[in-house]
């Protein structure tokens, strides 16, 4: 028999608390891309599965991958192993990862394909829901689980396109046939929307969307393309689930007050935008979530634990930030150096 999550301890966890704006002895933090290649024990069951695919929809797998960095650093808050790009194979594209090079779709959308796209039902993720469930059990009461997905336009990019890069394609579709386009936007929401809600139900105690790309559409753009879908997500979960929301925009600080307001708990801050500007923009309306440049971790000790202070420093003295990178963490940072940086924050008290 699983044991039952202790609801209370999570309720009463670092990250959860900050969620809610709630005062903490300390910040919580974890890292963006904290199970990955710059982990050994990550290669080993990585080079196991075979390939990246396989691990992400192999449940055993994908949750003892997003255990490590847990038991290594004692990180205050677990992310569940998966892409953001299980949306697009769900919606049978074709997806494969390139070594070396990134994720590939076989059958990138043109007008045509966009006639027959429709949101993948719920079933299409059960081993995503499996690897939630193994995890919540293996992880320590008091560490929330982080589910997430990604914005639909961050989704778009890759289906328009195809694959990673400046998307050309996809900047001239939104441009050229903008209807085509929010029909896109559209119908991956609500795929994102019931993927979401599925990892809540699975045992996620909180979700994220990851606008990575979010920066490539100018600030007057934004919310047109972006943000109106994103608060299309958040409705529909907050029709079905309390759990917080936290939204993540890269290069897309002059939106940050609108995402403010779009009914996120908490926003993601790049490192490209400070602190205390993040904080200005959204006017201690909702937590905060950063912002440290992951190439600080490429550095050193004494270079990672002043960059920490200065951020924490930075942020003042209310509750509502949880500490984490800019964006994710770079595949060749030492170990030791995330180490020094969990060290760091925690004997940073508020
Ligand atoms: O070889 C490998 O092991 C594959 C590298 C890798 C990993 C570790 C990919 C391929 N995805 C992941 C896991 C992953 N992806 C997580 C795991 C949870 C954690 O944080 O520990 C998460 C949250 C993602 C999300 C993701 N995938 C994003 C949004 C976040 C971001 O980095 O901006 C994006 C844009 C992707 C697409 C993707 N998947 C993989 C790569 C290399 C990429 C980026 C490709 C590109 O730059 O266009």
């Amino acid at each position: 028999m699983p044991t039952a999550p202790d609801l209370t301890a999570l309720h009463d966890s670092l990250l959860m608390r900050t969620l809610r704006c709630e005062p903490t002895p300390r910040r919580p933090l974890w890292l963006m891309r904290q199970a990955g290649r710059y982990l050994p024990e990550y290669l080993q069951v990585r080079a196991a599965a075979g390939d990246f695919l396989t691990l992400v929809k192999t449940p055993a797998a994908a949750s003892e991958v997003t255990l490590q960095p847990i038991e290594r650093f004692g990180l205050d808050a677990a992310i569940i192993f998966s892409d953001i790009l299980i949306v697009p194979d769900a919606m049978d594209l074709g997806l494969g990862f390139v070594t070396g090079e990134g994720p590939k779709l076989a059958k990138p959308l043109t007008a045509d394909t966009v006639k027959t796209l429709s949101a993948p039902a719920a079933d299409h993720y059960h081993y995503l829901y499996d690897a939630i469930a193994l995890t919540r059990r293996d992880l320590p009461a008091t560490v929330p689980l982080i589910g997430f997905a990604g914005a639909p336009f961050t989704l778009a990019c890759y289906m328009i396109d195809g694959s990673g890069g400046a998307f050309w394609r996809t900047r001239a579709m939104y441009r050229a046939d903008p209807a085509l386009f929010h029909q896109i936007l559209s119908i991956t929401a609500d795929a994102v929307a019931t993927l979401l809600i599925g990892q809540l139900a699975a045992g996620c105690q909180t979700v994220m969307l990851f606008d990575s790309w979010g920066g490539l559409l100018a600030d007057d753009q934004y919310e047109t393309f972006s943000l109106q879908y994103i608060r299309r997500i958040i409705r529909q979960i907050k029709e079905k689930s309390d759990a917080p929301i936290i939204v993540f925009g890269r290069q897309c600080a002059l939106s940050l007050a609108a995402i403010a307001n779009s009914d996120a708990a908490a926003v993601g801050v790049d490192w490209q935008t400070s602190i205390a500007s993040a904080r200005k923009l959204t006017d201690g309306k909702v937590a905060l979530q950063g912002n440290m440049d992951p190439a600080v971790l490429l550095t050193d000790t004494a270079t990672i634990t002043a960059e920490a202070q200065r951020i924490l420093t930075n942020y003042g003295t209310s509750p509502g930030h949880i500490f984490n990178l800019g964006h994710g963490i770079d595949k060749n940072t030492p170990p030791e150096n995330v180490a020094a940086l969990v060290a760091a924050v925690k004997e940073h008290k508020i």
